[in-house]
């Protein structure tokens, strides 16, 4: 049995859940992390050093970081469909997934989206808010321009690299902030809503992540 430790409402678990359910995975997940704690134990430590979630257990065998749980995944149980077969389009796949993690992550999330759930709207700091929020604008007008004429990311069907990429579009597309018209990733975004794996895993309102006047 794959077990897998994280509250539903992180996004980096979110991204381990969303390939489960896609490669139909058996599997536990048992609640760590925010607000049920358990991360501070050291029977979790033992699991992850770093004290974070996502970690999977998959019949012994334990991983975290989750763009690694979500390549073994995929590279186990789904050689074909989520990794794709030829070599190339995998390291395309890995490629997109080390961006997701180097390059979007960080201003998206701890940048931005930080600021609208752990920061009250009168200690917001605006300055920091626009300048994250024009980086993040200019990474997804890159992924729009790579996205011309294709429906996922590799080519005509969903991958590891779409799970990486596309969890993080749920929070862009939710944030209360001014967006340009960017065709192809909002043809993307609504291709991702319409799988019922995004919905159930991905699409998870925040709202009760923010602390009181944010
Ligand atoms: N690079 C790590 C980041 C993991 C991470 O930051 N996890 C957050 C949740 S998204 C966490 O565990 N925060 C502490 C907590 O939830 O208690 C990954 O991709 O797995």
């Amino acid at each position: 049995m794959l077990t897998i430790w994280g509250r539903k409402t992180s996004i980096n678990v979110q991204k381990v859940m969303w390939a489960t359910a896609e490669l139909g995975l058996a599997h536990e997940r048992l609640d760590a992390g925010g607000p049920f704690a358990k991360t501070d134990t050291p029977e979790f430590a033992q699991l992850n050093p770093n004290r974070l979630v996502p970690v999977i257990d998959d019949q012994g065998f334990v991983l975290w970081e989750s763009n690694a749980c979500t390549r073994y995944l995929a590279n186990t149980y789904g050689l074909g469909t989520l990794a794709p077969s030829s070599p190339e389009d995998r390291a395309r796949a890995d490629q997109w997934m080390d961006w997701s993690i180097t390059t979007l992550y960080p201003d998206l999330i701890p940048g931005l989206f930080v600021q609208f759930v752990r920061v009250t709207a009168a200690d917001r700091n605006m300055a920091a808010v626009a300048a994250m929020q024009q980086r993040v604008v200019s990474h997804m007008t890159l992924l729009d321009t790579h996205l011309a004429g294709r429906a996922y990311i590799i080519g005509d069907s969903l991958t590891m690299a779409d799970i990486a990429v596309g969890a993080l579009l749920y929070r862009y597309f939710t944030l209360p902030i001014e967006r340009p018209a960017l065709a192809n990733v909002e043809a993307y975004y609504q291709r991702l809503t319409s799988r019922k794996a995004y919905q159930d895993h991905v699409m998870i309102d925040w709202a009760n992540m923010k602390i009181p006047g944010a």
